[in-house]
């Protein structure tokens, strides 16, 4: 094991426990409960999210990767070496890390939710690319987010793979955006992944896969939320539920009481009826067309659109 590596710089974000805690119980107290799907990453959820990438059903990541791998010299051509390269929801970093011989970034800034499960993957990535100057940022970005003053502000790329913009409503999304857009300079850029609308079967079954890991991976933000508000959520009660909404575009995931229960939590509790849920997740799905129009709500023009021989994703560069 090589020892004599620079280390990755690492930013702690504060601990708003009291915060979060207002967050989440805002969400399980409104009439139709709801919880943000950032908590679905604890470390067992980054896991289990990196084990629905394998499986068949889920065809995002395996699309994506394919697009990559065919056009990542195109896409380095696009972006220049040298970037100051942002990955949001970098989570194990290996798509970034796949495109690191072609793109060559200065300096990597990797930026997850799930602080412990990205600073190891990001010590690892340093030993193997110890010319690459990389700070780790364990942090929400959801709600949009500061840049250390340890981040270049020349050639910045956000690159913002797996379509996980799709957690955003649309308008949420072109909000988010602009957020980007204002972090990026007159010479830096956006590559971003884009799930796309298909056939409902096709999609039903990426979301509810028939050996029950994407079950799993919703269940246990039952799992993430006890340990965050001290809440009593019995996993055994609850169910997956997932299917695509045709009127919206998206993937909806929930959580299903199984019979009528009580959740209670520090400072609140909840009672649900046989059959409610908790409405843990949306993944919009664009075609291409909708999802450049929304790009330049946003301020982006897009450049160049690479897609896969079904038409199934698109990973998109757009400058400022
Ligand atoms: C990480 C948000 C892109 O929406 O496909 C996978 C999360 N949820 N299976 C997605 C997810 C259920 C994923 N993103």
């Amino acid at each position: 094991e090589v020892v004599n590596t620079p280390s990755p710089e690492v930013q702690r974000p504060a601990h708003g426990s009291a915060a979060i805690i207002a967050e989440i119980a805002a969400g399980l107290l409104a009439p139709a409960a709801y919880t943000s799907p950032k908590f679905l990453y604890d470390s067992l959820g980054s896991r289990l999210f990196e084990a629905i990438c394998e499986l068949p059903e889920y065809y995002p990541t395996r699309t994506e990767a394919g697009i990559f791998a065919a056009h990542g010299a195109d896409m380095a051509r696009a972006l220049g070496t040298g970037s100051t390269l942002i990955d949001l929801g970098a989570g194990n970093c290996a798509k970034a890390a796949s495109l690191f011989p072609l793109l060559q970034p200065a300096q990597y800034v990797p930026v997850d939710i799930s602080r412990d499960f990205l600073l190891g993957a990001v010590a690892q990535l340093q030993q193997r690319f110890p010319q690459i100057e990389m700070t780790a940022l364990g942090l929400d970005f959801s709600s949009g987010f500061a840049l250390p003053a340890s981040v270049r502000d020349e050639h910045r790329v956000f690159f913002y793979p797996g379509s996980s913009i799709g957690n955003f409503a649309p308008q949420q999304a072109i909000t988010f955006l602009r957020g980007l857009h204002a972090n990026t300079g007159a010479d830096g850029g956006l590559l971003i992944g884009v799930d796309l609308v298909k056939d409902h079967d096709v999609l039903n079954a990426a979301y509810d896969d028939a050996i029950g890991v994407t079950g799993a991976f919703n269940l246990n933000m039952l799992r993430h939320l006890n340990h965050l508000i001290g809440a009593d959520f019995d996993v055994n009660q609850w169910r997956h539920v997932a299917f695509f909404n045709m009127d919206q575009s998206r993937i909806e995931m929930h959580l299903e009481a199984r019979s009528a229960l009580t959740v209670r939590w520090q400072g609140g509790e909840r009672h649900f009826v046989r059959g409610e849920r908790i409405h843990t997740e949306d993944s919009y799905k664009y075609t291409r067309q909708s999802f450049v129009s929304l790009l330049e709500r946003a301020g982006f023009a897009t450049e160049q659109v690479w897609t896969d021989p079904d038409h199934w994703f698109a990973v998109i560069h757009a400058r400022a």
